[in-house]
């Protein structure tokens, strides 16, 4: 179901608001292919199909999350456009942050954890014109907990997932309104500022400085021990494995070693 104008937010970043979606970036990149603006957003109560990055899902139960995604028009490079996910990690934190009051931590790349529990997962997609090598549209889709299910977290996901208020009271719609307005707001005014400035921003709020981590392959079935050392400007984690040799990942997954 669509919603008009349900905010003042309405009138300035074309928000579309629906009851349930299979997943808000499925809806965001349609509208993006039909040549959707700059600054649409679509967002959803419910997703029955979240998704998370390498075909993974995003569990987005009703009523309990905010689920959102926005679709930008800019002129990216490829390099500049892997800087985006950073940048919403950044924007999400900082909104996150005024809510609660409290800082909340960022693990490479695109995961906020508050207590050692996983509260948003950001997931950037986009489309590159084959003739310019730039960005046509990305898609920015980030998913907050914001209370717990009402029936909990599945066993799969109950000792990752967390949520930013601990209470089961419903407050959890004017808060997705805020929250939703502080994110975009936040983005749009990182989009604006210097690179250097938004690194400082995300290095402050780093989960896995100085962290045994292991380094998954793409596939899960290796496994490496690693040490994370920092995050490069280009947003590339920086590790030096067992035998001393020192990398510069620019995706995949780690985990922190116990
Ligand atoms: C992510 O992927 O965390 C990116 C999630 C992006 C979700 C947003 S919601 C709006 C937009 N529309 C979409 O369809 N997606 C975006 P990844 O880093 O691959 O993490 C996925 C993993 O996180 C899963 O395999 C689970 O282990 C865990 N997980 C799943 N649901 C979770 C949840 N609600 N809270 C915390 N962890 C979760």
């Amino acid at each position: 179901m669509l919603e008009k104008d349900r905010s003042p937010l309405c009138n300035h970043y074309h928000i579309h608001v629906y009851d349930r979606l299979p997943s808000t970036n499925l809806t965001a990149r349609e509208m993006a292919a039909d040549g959707a603006p700059d600054g649409t957003v679509v967002l959803a109560m419910e997703q029955s199909a979240g998704r998370g990055r390498l075909g993974r899902s995003f569990f987005s139960p009703g009523s309990t999350g905010l689920y959102m995604s926005l679709i930008l028009r800019r002129d990216l490079n490829a390099l500049d456009a892997l800087r985006l996910t950073p940048m919403a990690a950044v924007a999400t934190a900082q909104a996150i942050e005024k809510l609660i009051d409290r800082q909340v931590e960022i693990k490479w790349v695109n995961d906020i954890y508050l207590d050692g529990k996983k509260v948003c997962g950001i997931l950037t997609e986009g489309a590159v014109d084959s003739q310019t090598k730039k960005m046509k549209y990305a898609i920015v889709g980030i998913g907050v907990n914001i209370t717990p299910p009402t029936n909990g977290f599945p066993i799969e996901i109950s000792h990752i997932a967390g949520a930013i208020l601990d209470c089961t009271d419903d407050h959890s719609a004017t808060v997705r309104d805020a929250l939703a307005e502080q994110i975009i707001c936040g983005m749009m005014n990182l989009l604006g500022e210097d690179p250097a400035s938004v690194y400082e921003k995300y290095c402050s709020r780093l989960m896995l400085k100085n962290r045994y981590i292991s380094v998954h392959s793409a596939d899960g079935s290796v496994t490496r021990p690693a040490l994370a050392l920092d995050v490069d400007e280009d947003y590339r984690l920086i590790v030096r494995y067992e035998d001393g040799i020192i990398d510069h990942l620019d995706g995949g997954e780690v985990s922190i070693r116990i």
